[in-house]
């Protein structure tokens, strides 16, 4: 029986509490000394057998394995997934059957193209693959926080990843698209031109990997237990909304915590705040397969959720960290093709091509084909075959026969039976010439392209915008700079012409686009009903703070900011303790040298007179309130903490406070920024503020391009 601790369970037996009394070589033995090296004279040549300090550094010299080729950066969590209803109708599959079960799974999520000691807020795609612990096997779905990819064909997979890698010659630049060979590859496939809209979306920014959706891309099936098959693609959402971060700011993470994203993993699972996940299915009847403009086996289309609604089958919850890296998020090996019963494949010709190239890379990366073995990659059920050499074997296996049919061993082990539970390949007809084409409506590179441009709203689209001008605007090839302008006029006239203005390239001659006018909301952060934009619920919050700040505003803010399940942080100039206004005193938690703005998702400013006086002479708290205001972030100040705000020159602001001898102006938010002053309306003010937390950003502020950050 497979539940929600038979994961840990395996794995405790191969786990080992370092805390042993005496240091050992791997043979056992007792070391004597680990510090020096046994040498012919305390000043000779050491000794070769010194058998300890060979062990050591031999060790040492293997320590590292190939990290993956693509997605080498990562960061892994365990955690269980748990069906909502039966699924009998659509698929076989045991684990989406019985809504009390537990099924255990480890997921990790990853950056694509940096290399394993990049940072994590690059723009990029982000990868999110989920193994399936389930009592039939494991299932591994290997997604992305994207429901599309660059390319329709697996053949293209190395020449796109040699372009996005860095280029041959000097290795530049790490983790990122902006350079001349991957918009080469760009402008020479317009197949990637949907592709590259998500990507140059908000979508490559995730503030959190608990807050960015997942997709399995491909088009897979469900069959059910009389054989019945139906296309299926699969989606997770976050239970926190999907939120992201701004271009500017994500920049300066990298710089001041390039580990953002795995930190805030580790952080929210290790204070019990779980990451959930609804997992989603869009099914399709067989006999609906060419009902659509486009073709469902091709992996740069979606299946807008307008034609195809998404079914919300289950719920993944991530609730335990790993205990060592390298053992876990390091050798865990995903690949597409370790289906169950239930779950199969479709002719998709990217998936094709994964369902190769997975083990393949495994092979080489963890060195062998018994990387099945490592504790982490061991499935569930129980593993019988006649596999039994090769390198890192660990498992012994008895008795003399190790082929089938066999007359020595009984005849076993013995394939099973469907009704055994054995996996039996889809049957579907399949006729066609051997031929290297693609149906005609793969060659539709920019309808949808234009559909997801046609659901951005205002603020997604001048991102997208931006986001060329960087990406491009970093090309040297003034060539490439203008077929990327001239390709993007197949998709959008006026989104070329916005481009074209800041990579200093002519607008295309010809105002072109695709005639497509369709919307597909939910394509949008913004605007996708699986955004939540009513919870608090882990935001980050600064109060800045100095001596003789209001401690009745400090702590009932605070005590508002946890009832909503967000964290503040105290910060000011150094760490220790603060005085307040009334004698209390608060505890630092962060100091402006260790933190900045751009790690937190809201600010906060107390009143108190002596606290703001010295918070104005601050340029680090005066920059700390612009940069949180350029970047659109609710900022939150009561009492004398709004001087503050003021001092802080923000454009265009309401503040609450006295406007004139006769006209007082209570508590306040404009553009999420929210102000209030006398006692009355700061009761109100909480609310207020955590409202415009709720909301994530305020991009009616972006204009305010004149507030240095
Ligand atoms: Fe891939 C890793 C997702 C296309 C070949 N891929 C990898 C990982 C994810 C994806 C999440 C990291 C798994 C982990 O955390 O260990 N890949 C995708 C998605 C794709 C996709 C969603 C498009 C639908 N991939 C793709 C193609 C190929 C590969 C077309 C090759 C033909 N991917 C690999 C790989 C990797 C990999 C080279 C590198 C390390 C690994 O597999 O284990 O085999």
């Amino acid at each position: 029986m497979v539940d929600e601790k038979s994961k840990d369970e395996q794995l405790e037996m191969f786990r080992e509490d370092p805390e042993r009394e005496f240091l050992t070589t791997n043979q056992g033995v007792r070391v004597i000394n680990t510090d020096i090296s046994l040498k012919a004279g305390e000043r000779g040549p050491t000794l070769l057998e010194d058998f300890h300090f060979r062990e050591k550094l031999t060790h040492f010299d293997h320590e590292r394995i190939p990290e993956r080729v693509v997605h080498a950066r990562g960061s892994g969590a365990h955690g269980y997934f748990q069906v909502y209803e039966p699924m009998t109708e659509y698929t076989s599959a045991k684990f989406l059957q019985d809504p009390n079960k537990k099924t255990p799974v480890f997921v990790r999520f990853s950056t694509v193209v940096g290399f394993r000691g990049s940072a994590d807020t690059v723009r990029d795609v982000r990868g999110f693959a989920t193994k399936f612990y389930t009592e039939d096997g494991n299932y591994d779905l290997v997604g992305n926080n994207i429901p599309i990819f660059f390319i329709q064909d697996a053949i293209k997979f190395p020449d796109l990843v040699h372009a996005i890698k860095p280029e041959q010659d000097n290795q530049i630049p790490q983790a990122s698209a902006a350079h001349d060979t991957f918009w080469d590859f760009v402008a020479c496939h317009p197949e990637n031109a949907h592709m590259i809209m998500w990507v140059l979306s908000d979508r490559a920014l995730p503030r959190s990997y608990r807050m960015m959706q997942g997709f399995g891309v491909n088009t897979f099936r469900f069959v059910n237990s009389e054989g019945k098959g139906r296309f299926v693609k699969f989606h997770w959402r976050p239970l926190l909304g999907i939120h992201s971060l701004v271009w500017d700011e994500a920049q300066k993470i990298a710089g001041k915590d390039p580990d953002f994203n795995r930190r805030d993993l580790w952080e929210a699972i290790e204070m019990g705040d779980f990451p959930e996940y609804e997992f989603g299915v869009q099914i399709l009847e067989e006999e609906d397969e060419f009902k659509f403009d486009f073709d469902i086996l091709d992996p740069t289309k979606i299946w807008p959720e307008e034609d195809v609604p998404i079914k919300w089958i289950g719920k993944m919850t991530l609730n335990r960290n790993p205990d060592n890296f390298f053992a876990e998020t390091e050798q865990v090996a995903f690949c597409p093709a370790n289906v169950v019963p239930g779950i199969d494949f479709s002719n998709d010709p990217l998936l094709q091509g994964r369902l190769f190239s997975y083990l393949d890379t495994q092979l080489i990366r963890l060195a062998g084909p018994n990387f099945h073995e490592i504790p982490i990659n061991r499935p569930l059920a129980p593993i019988a075959n006649n596999q039994r050499e090769g390198y890192h074997r660990t498992k012994i296996n008895k008795g003399k026969a190790s082929y089938f049919p066999n007359t020595v061993g009984e005849n076993l082990p013995r394939p099973a039976s469907a009704e055994e539970g054995g996996y039996a390949h889809y049957m579907e007809k399949v006729e066609g010439k051997i031929i290297r084409a693609r149906s005609e409506k793969f060659k539709d590179f920019y309808s949808q392209a234009k559909l997801f441009w046609n659901s951005m709203s205002e603020p997604e689209k001048k991102h997208i915008i931006e986001a060329f001008h960087f990406e491009v605007g970093k090309v040297n090839d003034k060539n490439i700079r203008k077929a990327v302008v001239d390709m993007f006029n197949n998709v959008d006239g006026d989104l070329a012409i916005e481009i074209a203005k800041g990579v200093g390239v002519p607008a295309p001659e010809k105002k072109g686009g695709s005639p497509v006018t369709k919307e597909s909301p939910n394509v949008s952060q913004e605007r996708s009903e699986h955004t939540v934009k009513n919870t608090i619920k882990t935001r980050r919050i600064a109060i800045i703070a100095a001596n003789g700040y209001n401690h009745n505003d400090v702590s009932q803010v605070m005590q508002a900011l946890e009832a909503g399940g967000a964290k503040a942080h105290i910060i000011s100039k150094h760490q220790g303790m603060l005085k307040s206004s009334s004698g209390e005193s608060i505890e630092v938690d962060k100091s402006y040298v260790t933190t900045a703005s751009v790690l937190y998702d809201a600010v906060y400013i107390p009143g108190g007179k002596e606290n703001v006086e010295t918070l104005k002479m601050q340029g680090d708290a005066i920059h700390f309130v612009n940069e949180a205001f350029r970047h659109c972030k609710p900022l939150g100040a009561t009492g004398e903490g709004v001087e503050l705000l003021k001092a802080a020159n923000l454009p265009d602001i309401q503040f609450a406070g006295k406007e004139s001898a006769d006209k007082e102006i209570p508590l306040i938010s404009d553009k999420g920024v929210v102000t209030a002053v006398s006692a009355e309306d700061r009761s109100a003010f909480n609310e207020s503020f955590t409202t415009a937390i709720a909301k994530h950003r305020h991009w009616d502020r972006e204009k305010k391009e004149q507030v240095p950050a």
